[in-house]
């Protein structure tokens, strides 16, 4: 444990709101507590994972959400009366081990929710596009409609979203969801995701000039960039109460694009750039998704609206990054 109860108390003081961020060292929560630190102050934010955080994280405990006596302990110890609930195995992943996809995914999310009944603690459980399966329609998939997906973490995503709204109807749980589309950050790597194609490409672009991708080149999917992503999350966790109607899960739409749409406009800053093509098991989770979404409801609910498309997060991606790589866009 990297900090002691007894601190708690002394740094978390009682002033609102008091955060948990579950999975904190994933793709996202890295970012969004981060976000959530500069917004709310670091000490009102506690990060917790099964990982160790690559620096110091501060404050931080190691948290498995398996541990229900311990995630209990925590939330009363540090008065929490936020949770942020990230922590999940992912669409790729998921596959290998279903029945610990399910229980991770599913049964974290019961603890969290039973919690949140118990103690009034406000929730963000974020679900995905891989709610939607085979029979939704493809294009400008719409708020409500089929969710029949195939994958294990689809499937316990859509459990999900019917747990949450069921706890805020039935026992008046603040709990709050957005479907987020593959997340494309350069602050760290996803972690085993179908999306996953759409960061790595732009690592191997500036590292090595060429990628090979494990999607065909006509694989059109929903993506959102980080910022985006962590803007959402922070504007639906913000906007009163009274104007969130939907409480499974917000669609949420940023940019929609192929491996080859992708590649074209990364090589208006690396030309000589190469992709090539090897689809593996990830392309039937992938044909099995929506392509574009409607975000109506989060637009009028709480005025939602992406700011970045393809070709502003490609330059933005392949800046952040080329500070790390010492290259830069040309
Ligand atoms: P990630 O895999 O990068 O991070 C998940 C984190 O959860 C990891 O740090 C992992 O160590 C932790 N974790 C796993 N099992 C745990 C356990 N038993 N107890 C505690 N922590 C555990 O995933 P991410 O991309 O950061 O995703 C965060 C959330 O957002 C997930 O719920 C995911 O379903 C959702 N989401 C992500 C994307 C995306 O493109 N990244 C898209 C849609 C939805
Ligand atoms: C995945 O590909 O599994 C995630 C997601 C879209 O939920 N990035």
């Amino acid at each position: 444990m990297l900090y002691c109860r007894g601190l708690a108390r002394r740094y978390l003081m009682p002033s609102e709101p008091r955060i948990l961020v579950i999975g904190a060292i994933g793709q996202i929560g890295t970012v969004l507590t981060s976000a959530l630190r500069a917004h709310y102050g670091a000490q009102a934010v506690l990060a917790t994972d099964i990982k160790k955080p690559a620096e110091h994280e501060y404050p931080f405990e190691m948290l498995d959400i398996l541990n229900v006596q311990r995630v209990r302990e925590i939330v009363e110890d540090y008065k929490i009366n936020q949770i942020y609930h990230l922590a999940a195995i992912l669409s790729a992943s998921g596959e290998w081990n279903p029945m610990k996809t399910w229980n991770v995914n599913l049964n974290g999310l019961l603890t969290v929710l039973e919690l949140a009944k118990e103690r009034e603690i406000k929730v963000f459980f974020p679900s995905t596009i891989a709610v939607f399966g085979p029979t939704t329609p493809r294009a400008h998939t719409p708020q409500h409609t089929a969710l029949l997906p195939e994958t294990v973490y689809g499937i316990s995503k859509v459990s999900g979203e019917l747990w949450c709204n069921y706890y805020h109807k039935r026992y008046h749980v603040d709990v709050r969801s957005l479907r987020y589309p593959g997340i494309i950050s350069y602050q760290s790597m996803p972690g085993g995701g179908t999306t996953d194609y759409a960061v790595e490409i732009f690592h191997e672009a500036l590292k090595t000039g060429k990628y090979e991708c494990f999607l065909r080149s006509d694989t059109k999917l929903p993506m959102l960039y980080i910022d985006d992503a962590i803007r959402a999350t922070l504007e639906l966790m913000e906007a009163p109460a009274q104007q969130i109607h939907i409480r499974s899960s917000y669609n949420l739409a940023g940019m929609s694009f192929t491996p080859a749409e992708l590649s074209q406009e990364i090589k208006k800053h690396i030309p000589d750039f190469e992709i090539s093509y090897k689809p593996d098991f990830r392309q039937e989770i992938a044909d099995s998704w929506t392509e574009s979404i409607e975000d109506n409801y989060a637009r009028s609910d709480w005025g939602w609206k992406p700011a970045f498309d393809l070709e502003k997060m490609t330059f933005e991606m392949l800046t952040q990054l080329g500070k790390v790589y010492s290259n830069s866009p040309k």
